[in-house]
């Protein structure tokens, strides 16, 4: 049999090339549906939309919505576990939980039909990304509370591909499965993807030589460097995927394989806004700010203009696999992340553009904020390349590299420690690549 990998397939083609103004009649028909739904079932939103001065009715047009509140993580917080819901909770299907590195953890629910357009979602997204019914998916993402692990496995069940449920850990494992199994599709974070990466060049597996066609790869954020860099070591198209559990989970937006240049955000199912995080204004299209999401289909937890903090743009060029819907370009960072050094505004993933640009370093690395007196001050450990000599003058002589071009392309200066191969702790996840020991 031969399987058609062409660039045209489309899970769901006629929601995912809709003319606009059909997307738009049919984004009005669901956020009514929403507002009305959120309104009468949870008594959060009635509060805040009383507060406000709007009601649902008051919608008449998209631009509306910009009227109606905000939702923040902080409202879901404070309704925990499930006072955000629109479903009672024994009517649900699933739980999920966000392990939040403070207070309480944020619970999102399910009824059976959320599971279901979960589903056609995250396969819309594989699809996109280049998978095809009878791959093999290699599925590394956490299984658990995390929405990683059970969204792509039931994307690429709904698909119509085989999946291997292998979760995340076990490099060796992984590197074995991987080779013995032939998958052509592998999901899992960058930066554990490169963690993968590196475990089968030393047990000698030469990854670029098996089938593997494509990475499914998001849950944190990521740089075009480090794109090249997945693609040649694995031998892939890697491909970014966006998700957020309040939201859903993986397959929010995802890139096609076709232009690998910004995600559609599946607009059938979720509006998509920019706003100015300071003002709040909402930000016309192309310009930077902070992403706010509206869900039109979500039963157990609809969601109102949730404020994401995730900082990139939209755009709404045609894309050339055809989709209509939008795509959200890059998420840089969230703004949570964003660190300000001597006024020097610096995201976690430009340090890494910086570094995976330079010879004889690996991508890993680790950014230390620190007080230099009553300055914030940044410390960044870095790794040499395991061939790069190891040598007290040539690890001086790297980091004084690395400080040079941080300083000229990023404009902060920072202390540099370049480490030998291998010294650097791997991530099996979602990486952390800021330690902050300020208080
Ligand atoms: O990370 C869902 C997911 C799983 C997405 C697997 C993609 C793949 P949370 O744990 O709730 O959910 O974390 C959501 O992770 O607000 C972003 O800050 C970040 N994030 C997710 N995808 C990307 C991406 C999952 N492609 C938070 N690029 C989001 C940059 C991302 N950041």
């Amino acid at each position: 049999m031969t399987t058609s990998y062409d660039a045209e397939f489309m899970y769901a083609r006629e929601a995912e090339t809709m003319p606009r103004a059909a997307l738009w009649d049919l984004q009005v028909e669901r956020l009514r549906w929403t507002l009305n739904r959120a309104y009468d079932h949870v008594p959060h939103y009635k509060r805040a939309f009383d507060k406000a001065g709007v009601r649902p009715d008051c919608l008449n047009t998209l631009n509306d919505l910009q009227h109606f509140p905000f939702t923040v993580k902080t409202d879901l917080r404070d309704n925990y576990p499930f006072d955000i819901f629109a479903t009672p909770v024994g009517d649900l299907a699933r739980l999920h939980a966000s392990s939040g590195t403070t207070g309480k953890p944020t619970v999102v629910g399910y009824t059976a039909g959320d599971l279901d357009r979960w589903s056609d979602l995250a396969a819309r997204s594989l699809a996109a990304a280049g998978a095809r019914p009878h791959d093999i998916v290699h599925n590394a993402y956490g299984y658990g509370l995390f929405t990683g692990g059970l969204g792509a496995h039931c994307g690429a069940e709904r698909l119509g591909c085989v999946v291997v449920p292998i979760s995340g850990g076990g490099t060796e494992r992984q590197v074995t499965l991987l080779k013995d199994f032939n998958p052509a599709i592998l999901c899992a974070t960058p930066s554990y993807a490169l963690n993968i990466a590196e475990v089968a060049e030393n047990m000698g597996v030469d990854m670029a030589t098996l089938p593997l066609r494509r990475g499914f790869f998001g849950a944190e954020p990521w740089s075009e460097g480090m794109r090249a860099e997945l693609d040649q070591r694995l031998g892939i198209k890697s491909v970014d995927v966006y998700g957020l559990s309040e939201i859903m989970g993986p397959g929010v937006a995802c890139e096609c394989d076709v232009a690998r240049d910004g995600l559609h955000g599946w607009e059938d199912h979720f509006l998509f806004e920019i706003i100015d995080p300071d003002t709040l204004e909402s930000l016309p299209m192309g310009e930077s700010g902070e992403l706010v999401i509206t869900s039109l289909t979500k039963e157990a937890m609809p969601m109102i203009r949730y404020r994401t903090r995730d900082i990139t743009r939209l755009t709404d060029e045609p894309c050339a696999c055809g989709r209509t819907h939008l795509r959200i370009k890059r998420v840089t960072g969230r703004d949570d992340d964003m660190m300000i050094i001597r006024g020097v505004n610096v995201f976690p993933s430009q340090i890494e553009s910086v570094l995976v640009g330079l010879d004889g370093l690996a991508p890993h690395y680790l950014i230390r904020l620190f007080k230099d007196g009553p300055l914030d001050a940044i410390a960044l450990d870095v790794e040499l390349c395991p061939d790069v000599p190891e040598d007290d003058k040539t690890l001086a002589a790297k980091a004084a590299d690395v400080r040079h071009h941080i300083k000229s392309i990023i404009g902060v200066t920072c202390q540099v420690t370049a480490k030998r191969s291998g010294e650097l702790p791997r991530s099996e996840g979602k990486a952390v690549r800021v330690v902050d020991t300020r208080v």
